[in-house]
């Protein structure tokens, strides 16, 4: 609100005014000076260097000082032809149709987005995804698909990276025509953690597909298919690939495991497949799935849908990663999901090389050349290091085969992981992996991935911090004040779980509370997009549609990110240690802003002393002139 001045305050504007207003809104009347792209830059420069990192550090570590080796490609030349090409110019079906009828297993790379969501906490910037892009583009046409975008990416890019995620996706397809692009959809939660009208949903997926994603992964936290039905019906009809997926949890290969058995999956790939997903997948985001339960479940779905492409996700976590993948493969996966080798393991994808390789001189090659997954892995080796503040190796060392106990996905793995570390609280993981496991048969054995398991997640948290047995939670459950997220899980806010909601937990934490019926998101009223516009442009008048988009799923983060951008502009563009802590003094580095349009820039001096209202000089020199920044020291 600081950046508002008067001629934009509505109160102003329209004489609500009383004889406090101009006293009470000293800021209002620091006009903001018409500033070029350079020199807020610079202010964002001065603010780190004065004020300390933008983007809040996770750890004491520093971003290495490299400059990652990118290998060159022909610029000249254009990538070879992909399936990309099949998709644009044939449609999702003809697409699906390729990939079943080829007899080698293909890979999708998810370095550009689980990889770095599962390890580096979301972290990685455009920057570094955009410079080894045309790389992708030339050497690895033979992909099935690029995951690169939603998940956690859209809400990070926005929140701690300061970046326009539209312009992330933008930038990689301009460099990547031929390779696929595939997000991970939330199903009837977008890109977010609940529900949201679902003309927001459609309309997401329509601007996603004109900014050039291809293929939608949707997905469920609780395979409820009317929430999964309404993101497939949004992808689809934007004109993307739809790819259901269903969410696995349990151990088919396990007979006293009987919820969510063979019948249970393979019913609800019919279902999938009924409801017209061009492309089934099983995700098992926690690494649940051992290569003897792959075998019993991709079979059993070959043999009833031998016409439809199946993509198998998984996480290393546990270490059977690579095995599991390939036992997929050979009971009739068409698709695997791994990492580069330097991104991949423990909590992320398996190996792409240890795939690669293994199944060299097979029937089932995947047609990727070694030498290429290792130049690619040696730019993501140098690369990783730029991010080591984020680093889930501070804290995790190996993996750990107790996932197949607890059932924590990936990614939340990591992060409980990493909380409990902070807190530095002894056997706190430990106890949290345990508790999770029974928060999870409280809640009746849930599926658990995002939103799902953060309810587990903060069930279990509340238990060890309250030192409560799950037999405890459930006899004092009238008098508990549960988390949030597990009273509005009970409330319906999410979906419904398979087998129904846990009596009589929800009986006695709910009483007489609301409950939803059905899905989620058909009580809520359609969003209506002009009238955001309208709103939106009051403070920032240049916003694009994307930014209204962006605002629908995230009304706060993206007015924040707004402001940040006017104040401090194209951040995106600085290299990752410059961006998160800053040139060191006396350094000289460049910014490339544009095509032809590159600063250089040296860090001089900080002024010792603060100016009497504040604030503190920041020198710079600019393409070998002075620059000077007045940046308010917060100290
Ligand atoms: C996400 O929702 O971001 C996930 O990666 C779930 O597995
Ligand atoms: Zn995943």
């Amino acid at each position: 609100p600081f950046l508002l001045n008067v001629l934009e305050n509505q109160k102003f504007l329209h004489g609500v005014l009383d004889t406090y207003f101009i006293d009470e809104h000293p800021q209002l009347f620091k006009f903001r000076t018409s500033q070029n792209r350079a020199q807020k830059l610079l202010n964002y420069l001065g603010e780190v260097l004065v004020n300390g990192p933008q983007t809040p550090l996770a750890t004491t570590l520093k971003p290495a000082e490299v400059s990652p080796h990118v290998p060159t490609v022909p610029l000249v030349t254009e990538p070879p032809q992909g399936l990309r090409d099949i998709i644009v110019r044939q449609g999702p079906e003809a697409f699906a149709k390729e990939v079943r009828s080829r007899k080698n297993l293909m890979l999708m790379d998810t370095t550009f987005r689980d990889a770095h969501q599962s390890l580096l906490a979301t972290r990685v910037r455009s920057h570094d995804l955009l410079k080894i892009s045309p790389y992708v583009a030339h050497k690895f046409n033979n992909l099935y698909a690029l995951e690169n975008w939603g998940g956690a990416t859209f809400d990070v890019a926005l929140r701690f990276l300061h970046e326009c995620p539209w312009e992330r996706l933008e930038e990689m397809r301009k460099r990547i025509p031929n390779i696929p692009f595939q997000m991970l959809l939330r199903g009837a939660n977008a890109v977010g953690y609940t529900s949201y009208p679902d003309n927001v949903v459609y309309k997401f997926c329509e601007l996603a597909v004109q900014t050039g994603m291809d293929i939608f992964r949707v997905f469920d936290s609780l395979n409820y298919l009317p929430n999964l039905i309404l993101g497939m019906e949004a992808a689809g009809k934007a004109g993307g690939v739809v790819e259901a997926a269903i969410s696995y949890t349990g151990d088919v290969s396990d007979p006293k495991r009987t919820k969510y058995d063979l019948k249970y999956y393979t019913n609800l790939a019919d279902e999938l497949v009924k409801a017209g997903t061009h492309v089934l997948c099983i995700k098992d985001m926690a690494g649940l799935l051992k290569p003897q339960a792959a075998k019993i479940l991709i079979s059993a779905i070959r043999e009833k849908h031998p016409d439809v492409p199946i993509h198998i996700h998984t996480h290393d976590t546990s270490g059977a990663g690579v095995a599991s993948m390939l036992a997929c493969a050979e009971a009739g996966a068409d698709v695997v999901d791994v990492a580069v080798d330097s991104m991949s393991g423990m909590t992320s994808q398996p190996s792409m090389g240890a795939v690669v390789a293994s199944l060299q001189g097979t029937p089932l090659d995947t047609q990727l050349d070694l030498r290429n997954v290792s130049e690619y892995s040696a730019y993501w080796e140098q690369t990783r290091t730029l991010y080591a503040p984020f680093e889930c190796t501070t804290t995790m060392r190996s993996g750990n085969a107790d996932v197949y106990l607890n059932e924590i996905p990936g990614g939340q793995y990591t992060n409980l992981q990493f909380q409990a570390f902070s807190l530095g609280l002894g056997d706190f993981f430990e106890d949290v992996k345990k508790a999770y496991r029974e928060a999870n048969l409280l809640l009746g054995d849930i599926i658990k991935v995002t939103p799902s398991s953060k309810v587990v997640g903060d069930l279990a948290q509340f238990m060890v911090q309250n030192n409560l047995t799950a037999d405890q939670v459930l006899e004092k459950a009238e008098e508990l004040s549960f988390p949030k997220s597990v009273v509005e899980f009970l409330q319906g806010s999410i979906g419904i779980p398979h087998g129904g909601f846990p009596e009589p937990l929800r009986s006695r934490v709910l009483k007489d509370m609301p409950r939803i019926e059905g899905r989620p998101g058909e009580g809520l009223e359609p969003l209506d997009f002009d009238k955001l516009k309208q709103e939106l442009k009051e403070s920032h008048p240049n916003i694009s549609d994307r930014d209204v988009m962006s605002a629908a799923l995230y009304p706060q983060v993206t007015n924040d990110f707004l402001h940040f951008r006017e104040q401090f502009g194209p951040v995106d563009k600085l290299d990752t240690r410059i961006f998160l802590t800053g040139p060191k003094v006396g350094e000289e580095f460049e910014v490339s802003l544009e095509r032809g349009k590159t600063l250089s820039l040296k860090a001089m001096a900080m002024a010792a002393d603060l100016k009497p209202n504040g604030d503190r000089e920041v020198f710079f020199e600019m393409n070998g002139q002075l620059r000077t920044v007045h940046i308010l020291d917060k100290e």
